[in-house]
């Protein structure tokens, strides 16, 4: 349409605080570590900062348990460092989209110290309390409301021994779930969000929104799930993607943002979501959310006893479900793009190659993804390759979710090497090393001790080194997202021509069974001028892959006269890019090539 959302040309920068900078020297980053880093993100051309939490909190779960939504952190500094962030940002033309935490608050908010101090206490119902089992004793095997699993080990039931009432909390038992069937703690809620709003943030990114509706009977039943690895129940369908969703986001919209001017960036972190639910959320008619980070690829390497039983990677079908999210909101909604976050180990060494391929694999990944239609994220240090934490020993580990399956691992009959062999390959601490930005010590990241060890390697693969270097990982991200945002316009073939073919042209994905190439053209009909493409082809592999143009990519493809856009070898930029008129390709270990087709 003609009027588009700022959002659709803008690349997020994940900041995870406690990992990012620190200024202070206590080992943890803060708020002004940031402020003094803002250069980088400006460097790299971003235009949106997503801050994972900073507000009040005890810091079970790393600021996703939340004591106070209107303070900061005393570890991460307080509101006057805020205010300041949100204007040296503003100053780079970066936005502060700010973390909004509202399935579940800590244990230690005030909201919740009220509803357990009585069972008739005017918050009681503003969480979720209901007595044992019935026939059980509370606190005995079995008395549980459900069967149901928490997602970091163990039940989603804590007992109060105050009230002899269980509360739940899908996350960790600090981790309380509020009752969103409470109309009070809605407007709790809509009213902190207008509060941030009002300090100049620039949207929201909605920690697990998609499971604030529980499926709930008439009589507040809950219902039990089947049986999972860990003998607790699933369940996930009983609070995924629940009965009054979209009637809660459509509300909030109204209550929050409408009555504020201008327009905000809303993603909802969405596990189990379905592409049939993610184009409900994101049809900008319905005025609910912009977008939904998507789960589905991310599982297609988990194995049978879940993500610390991971399989190797079948690369068709990680293709095959982009390119059904692609089409599946191609006419109505918006993908949110990302191989990484917080939670998620590190892109190159998952589906790259962290060792002799590294540079190439994360530049090819992070092409392939910047081309895709929606908005890409990129987390920190994922712009300059970085890799898993190498992690070889349980006490090196701080994530409550990696501590915690430990205790599961003989249940599930799993031995300590595959635990550990699983937890290397798959723990949130993996992206949750200190971000290394030079060769002092500590990576430049602190004057003290780093909260969790940094990543092996750190003195070679850092931000000062490759900000030095042209061939980069680093600078190879500058260029993905100046394409997008259509930046130093008519320089290194970049102009808007280009821009308007990442943001919006067709997808599609060719060649879906190959194992080891990744094909997909973009495309756009302009009126009465000519028909406009991009080429992407990648070697996913670190063997020389031949591709036959006319056999592998269809007589529709003709590169013939095309000129390359980007490349990760540097030597592809130039004329040279296209031999023998075109008919073969031959792609290097981990080579891709962008082309704008003539
Ligand atoms: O990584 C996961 C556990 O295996 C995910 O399932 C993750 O728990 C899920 O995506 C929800 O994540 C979000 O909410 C959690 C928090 O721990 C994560 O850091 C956050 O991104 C609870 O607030």
């Amino acid at each position: 349409g003609t009027h588009r959302p700022w959002w659709h040309r803008s690349v997020v920068y994940q900041v995870y605080p406690r990992s990012f900078a620190d200024s202070d020297g206590d080992g943890v980053g803060d708020l002004r570590g940031i402020t003094s880093r803002l250069d980088h993100l400006a460097a790299l051309g971003v235009d949106v900062l997503w801050l994972s939490p900073v507000y009040r909190s005890p810091q079970d779960d790393n600021g996703y348990d939340i004591s106070d939504y209107t303070d900061v952190d005393p570890l991460f500094g307080d509101l006057a460092a805020m205010d300041e962030l949100i204007a040296e940002a503003a100053k780079r033309e970066i936005g502060i989209v700010m973390d909004l935490v509202v399935n579940h608050t800590s244990d230690e908010h005030a909201w919740f110290a009220e509803s357990r101090s009585s069972r008739d206490n005017p918050k009681r119902d503003w969480y979720w309390w209901r007595p044992a089992r019935e026939g059980f004793e509370p606190g005995t095997p079995g008395a549980e409301p459900t069967n149901w699993g928490s997602f970091f080990s163990g039940s989603t039931w804590q007992l109060d021994e105050a009230t002899g009432e269980y509360y739940l909390h899908l996350f960790s038992r600090k981790q309380p779930d509020l009752n969103w069937e409470n109309p009070e703690v809605r407007q709790a809620v809509y009213a902190m969000m207008r509060w941030w709003l009002e300090r100049g943030v620039a949207g929201f990114r909605m920690d697990v929104i998609n499971l604030i509706s529980k499926h709930v009977g008439e009589h507040g039943e809950l219902t039990d799930g089947a049986p999972r690895a860990d003998g607790w129940g699933n369940g996930a369908p009983f609070y995924t993607d629940g009965p009054r969703m979209h009637e809660f986001l459509a509300e909030m919209h109204r209550e929050v943002f409408d009555p504020f001017p201008g327009t905000y960036l809303t993603v909802g972190e969405t596990p189990g979501v379905t592409l049939e639910e993610a184009r409900l959320y994101t049809d900008p008619e319905r005025r609910e959310v912009d977008m939904v980070f998507q789960f589905e690829h991310m599982g297609l390497d988990h194995g049978v006893l879940g993500k610390f039983d991971p399989v190797p990677l079948h690369l068709p079908d990680l293709k095959a479900n982009l390119a059904r999210w692609q089409d599946g909101l191609a006419t109505a909604g918006w993908n949110a793009l990302y191989w990484n976050n917080h939670d998620q180990p590190r892109i190159v060494s998952r589906w790259g190659d962290d060792g002799e391929h590294r540079v190439a694999s994360a530049k090819t990944l992070g092409t392939i993804l910047h081309l895709h239609r929606g908005t890409p994220y990129v987390y920190q240090g994922e712009e300059l390759g970085m890799r898993n934490a190498g992690f070889t020993a349980l006490t090196q580990y701080r994530d409550l979710e990696s501590l915690n399956v430990a205790g599961d691992a003989e249940t599930m009959g799993m031995s300590t090497e595959h635990l550990l062999a699983g937890l290397a390959y798959m723990s949130r601490d993996n992206a949750r090393t200190p971000v290394a930005w030079d060769d002092s010590p500590n990576a430049g990241f602190t004057t003290g001790t780093p909260w969790l060890s940094l990543a092996p390697g750190w003195e070679r693969i850092n931000a000062a080194a490759e900000r030095a270097n042209s061939d980069s990982v680093f600078h190879h991200y500058r260029r993905l997202v100046a394409l997008r945002r259509g930046a130093a316009a008519g320089q290194d073939g970049i102009d808007d021509g280009v821009a308007a073919l990442v943001i919006d042209g067709a997808f599609a994905l060719l060649a879906p069974e190959h194992e080891r190439l990744w094909a997909f053209t973009r495309t756009l009909e302009t009126e009465g001028g000519p028909r406009e493409a991009l080429l992407v082809v990648a070697n996913l592999s670190g063997e020389p892959l031949e591709v036959d143009v006319a056999a592998e990519l269809g007589d529709a493809v003709v590169l013939e006269g095309a000129s390359v856009l980007v490349a990760s070898h540097a030597d592809a930029y130039g004329d040279a890019a296209v031999p023998d008129g075109g008919a073969h390709l031959a792609l290097r270990p981990w080579e891709s090539v962008v082309y704008r087709l003539a």
